[in-house]
Parts: C-alpha cells; sequence; structure tokens
C-alpha cells in the first residue's frame, strides 16, 4: 500500500516538466507571435511587419488570424512552407534560419492578399 504513496508526486513532477518544455516552446525554439487579418478589403496586414532572427537561430511562428477570412504565412525566398490560418484560428509553424544573413519577404499568397498589404520583411542577422 505504501508504494502507490510515491506515485502521485511522480506523476505531478513528470507533468510540471512538461508544462515546463511548452512554455519554452519545448525544441521549437524563440516563440515569434504574428497576427494577421484584414481592415477591409483592400487593406490588410501582418503586424509585426518587420522580424529579425539570427543566422541559424529555430524559431516557431506563432501565427494569429484575428481576421474574418482566411490566409497564408510562406516565403519561398527564405524557404518557410506555405500554412493556411483559417479565420480566426492560429497556426504555429517551426522554422531554421538560414546560416547567410539576409532579407526575405514572407507574405499571404491569397489572390489580392500581397497586394492588399499581406507582406512582412525576415531579416536574418549576423549571429554574434
Ligand atoms: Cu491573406
Amino acid at each position: 500500500m505504501h508504494r502507490s504513496r510515491f506515485a502521485l508526486p511522480l506523476v505531478a513532477a513528470t507533468l510540471l516538466a512538461a508544462a515546463a518544455a511548452a512554455a519554452c516552446g519545448g525544441s521549437g525554439g524563440r516563440e515569434i507571435i504574428v497576427r494577421a487579418g484584414e481592415l477591409d478589403a483592400q487593406h490588410m496586414y501582418f503586424d509585426p511587419r518587420e522580424i529579425h532572427v539570427q543566422a541559424g537561430e529555430k524559431v516557431t511562428f506563432v501565427i494569429e488570424n484575428e481576421g474574418a477570412s482566411d490566409h497564408e504565412f510562406e516565403s519561398d525566398e527564405a524557404g518557410i512552407e506555405e500554412v493556411v490560418i483559417p479565420e480566426g484560428r492560429t497556426r504555429r509553424t517551426t522554422w531554421t534560419a538560414p546560416k547567410q544573413p539576409g532579407r526575405y519577404p514572407v507574405y499571404c499568397d491569397i489572390a489580392g492578399h500581397r497586394e492588399a498589404g499581406m507582406e512582412l520583411l525576415l531579416v536574418v542577422d549576423p549571429a554574434p
């Protein structure tokens, strides 16, 4: 009967460790929150408009679509695969910056959205 008393603290410790890992982004690196949405049909946005990462840095983009239509987050130039974020939802994608510093556009590729403002500048800064 005494044995079972040790089980609960162990489970609790395991859960705490899992929660701590999730809070730190686990193995997904630094979390960068990007909000997406539209003011009207001609004015849409990503916020922030510019993001800095370090060369070789692993980050997780957390894209929050606060708008009333679907949006995408992608960059052929930077090698970020297309993520579709349905209206009102949040999607995450983990990506590792190239080793070389550079500047890349990230955009929503739905027809007309990029032109309406859905493009941000992703700057890869030299590692310190
Ligand atoms: Cu869009």
